[in-house]
């Protein structure tokens, strides 16, 4: 794989598949984490592989409010440590939101390993190890959250997601921000702020705009946040896919 000639039409897909492939052979990502990726390839190449304007506005918004929140996390999955390990951390220190790892198909051992990989790309402490609470009305092993993270966060932001955990959040009276490919998704459907972008395009966007937004006051960051439509952001992803 790494001999594709970075002159391939597809390089950047294809060493994009390559990082997910080589997390599974690290044990970060699952093996049903190559699925959903193909899946998100699907709609990545329908949408043009590139960040549409309402998922750019929805990143936005989502910066904005991830720096107005005064509890906030970044909750980490198999696929986005594999993904985007150096930019989740980046995104965590210049927003002081910590990082949490949280897992569908949780195995003790593969959260040890994507906290190990988390501080390889410079990470501090990372949450998940020592799961002390549950999230209501959730029986995946998802529930399985800190207290001092996920539990007590207004906003969380899961940059990849199944709806179940989503909703449940939700139902918690949390802003969730979801990226998520597919905007028919429960998740997408279900979010606060739902981008419909890859996270290996979100994630780096979102660091420079929480740059940008850092300087601002919080009544321009909440103009920001009331201004945006996540159901129209919807409706214009689905309009680019038709
Ligand atoms: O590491 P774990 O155990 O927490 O497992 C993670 C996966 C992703 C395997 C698990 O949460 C799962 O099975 O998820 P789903 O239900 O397959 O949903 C994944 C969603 O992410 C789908 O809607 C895909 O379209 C979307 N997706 C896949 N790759 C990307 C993506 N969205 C954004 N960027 C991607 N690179």
């Amino acid at each position: 794989m790494t001999d594709i000639p970075p002159d391939h039409p597809r390089y950047f897909s294809l060493m994009t598949r390559h990082r997910i492939v080589s997390g599974v052979e690290k044990g970060i990502t699952s093996q049903e984490g190559l699925i959903a990726q193909g899946r998100g390839e699907a709609f990545d190449y329908l949408i043009g592989e590139e960040t549409l304007p309402s998922a750019h506005a929805a990143e936005y918004a989502a910066s904005a409010m991830i720096l107005l929140a005064k509890r906030r996390i970044i909750s980490v999955n198999g696929n986005a440590a594999a993904l985007v390990p150096a930019e989740l951390v980046q995104l965590s220190e210049i927003t002081g939101a910590p990082l949490e790892v949280n897992l569908f198909y949780r195995t003790e051992e593969r959260v040890l390993k994507i906290i190990k990989h988390l501080q390889a790309h410079g990470a501090g402490q990372v949450l998940g190890a020592q799961p002390d609470a549950a999230i209501p009305g959730l029986t995946s092993k998802r529930s399985n959250v800190c207290h001092s993270g996920i539990y007590l966060a207004y906003v969380v932001f899961v940059p990849m997601e199944d709806g179940d955990r989503c909703e449940a959040l939700v139902g918690m009276g949390k802003q969730v921000i979801a990226v998520d490919l597919n905007p028919l998704s429960r998740t997408a459907q279900q979010a606060t702020i739902s981008i419909v972008d890859n996270v290996v395009r979100a994630v780096p966007n979102m660091v420079e705009m929480v740059r940008e937004l850092k300087s601002r006051d919080e009544g321009y960051l909440q103009g920001v946040v009331m201004d945006f439509d996540n159901k129209k952001g919807l409706a214009d992803a689905m309009d680019s896919i038709i």
